[in-house]
């Protein structure tokens, strides 16, 4: 570790403390990841193999490369540092700058599609070698804000060392981007959960502020109710025998045109697949590359 030096504290993620760090071999900037196991005796074996995961699909450019894996033990305790190429900002960041006291002004729309283009092809890229990522949100999509780029980071550290309910900071765990099948207590989820959150994300760039802004997984659930109607066995044949499902209101789907206005036609049909109740049916990742939403994008720059 003594070839980094480290410049300053980014933030807190979910699982531990990150660093913007100079390797002073090559003189780039890179991310240093310190992460605290809780565990007595090493590194499990699962982590350790997730790590190696890690590495195999960060070699995709949408995904935050990771250059090394650095175990350092420091006063008996064994410390964790993942070394991440550095990016400068993240998506939550980047939709929040430049909105003053209230700014509904959505991102450029060809801002957004290249970042749906980028963001679809990473969860692609992830679910064809059978990885969940299980926690998108718009805090761990790192943004090149000079290259216009956007990479999924995090990645997999999800099923490595489960997602907890708050972080080691006690920051709550936001809820705003969770599929309504994990929320209803699902036993067997799978890839459409990410591509729920991707759905949530599209909104949220489109409108600059939150889709579902739960506060309580209850809660949660009622805001997708209320805007795309509550679901039944007609929409999601086999929901109301999930475990947690219950008897809720009765809400009529809303029109989603109307909740995202600033996106265009083929955009809100795009968001309408990635936010259909019923897994089984809801578009995969690498369908909605080839979306009609997608038609005009300059693709040659991927
Ligand atoms: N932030 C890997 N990594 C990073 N993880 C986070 C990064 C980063 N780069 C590689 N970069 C920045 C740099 C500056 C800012 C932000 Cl938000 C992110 C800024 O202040 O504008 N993680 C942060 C959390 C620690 C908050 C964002 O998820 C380690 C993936």
């Amino acid at each position: 570790m003594e070839r980094y030096e480290k410049v300053e504290k980014v933030g807190e993620g979910t699982y531990g403390k990150v660093y913007k760090a100079k390797d002073k071999n090559t003189g780039q900037f890179v991310a240093l990841k310190k992460t605290r196991l809780e565990m007595d005796e090493g590194i499990p074996s699962t982590a350790l193999r997730e790590v190696s995961l890690l590495k195999t699909l960060s070699t995709s450019i949408y995904i935050v490369r990771l250059l090394s894996v650095e175990h350092v033990e420091k006063k008996g305790k064994l410390l964790l540092y993942l070394v991440f190429e550095y990016l400068d900002t993240d998506l939550k960041k980047f939709i929040d700058s430049g909105r003053y006291v209230i700014n509904v002004d959505p991102l450029p729309p060809k801002l957004i599609q290249s970042f749906m283009y980028q963001l679809c092809k990473a969860v692609a890229h992830c679910h064809s070698y059978g990885v969940l990522h299980r926690d998108l949100k718009p805090q761990n999509l790192l943004v090149d804000k000079s290259k216009g780029l956007l990479k999924v980071g995090d990645l997999g550290l999800g099923r490595a060392f489960t997602v907890p309910l708050k972080c080691y900071t006690h920051e709550i765990v936001t809820l705003w981007y969770r599929a309504p099948e994990v929320l209803l207590g699902t036993f067997h989820y799978s890839t459409p959960v990410d591509v729920w959150s991707v759905g949530c994300i599209f909104a949220e760039m489109a409108k600059r502020r939150p889709l579902f802004p739960g506060s309580s997984e209850v809660q949660q659930l009622l805001h997708i109710f209320r805007l795309l109607g509550t679901p039944n066995e007609n929409m999601w044949p086999g929901v109301t025998r999930l475990k947690d499902w219950h008897i809720y209101p009765q809400w009529k789907p809303q029109s989603l045109a109307h909740a995202v206005p600033t996106l265009s036609p083929s955009g809100v049909d795009l968001l309408a697949k990635m936010l259909q109740y019923d897994p089984a049916r809801r578009i995969s990742a690498k369908a909605a590359l080839d979306h009609p939403y997608f038609d005009d994008l300059d693709k040659s720059q991927f």
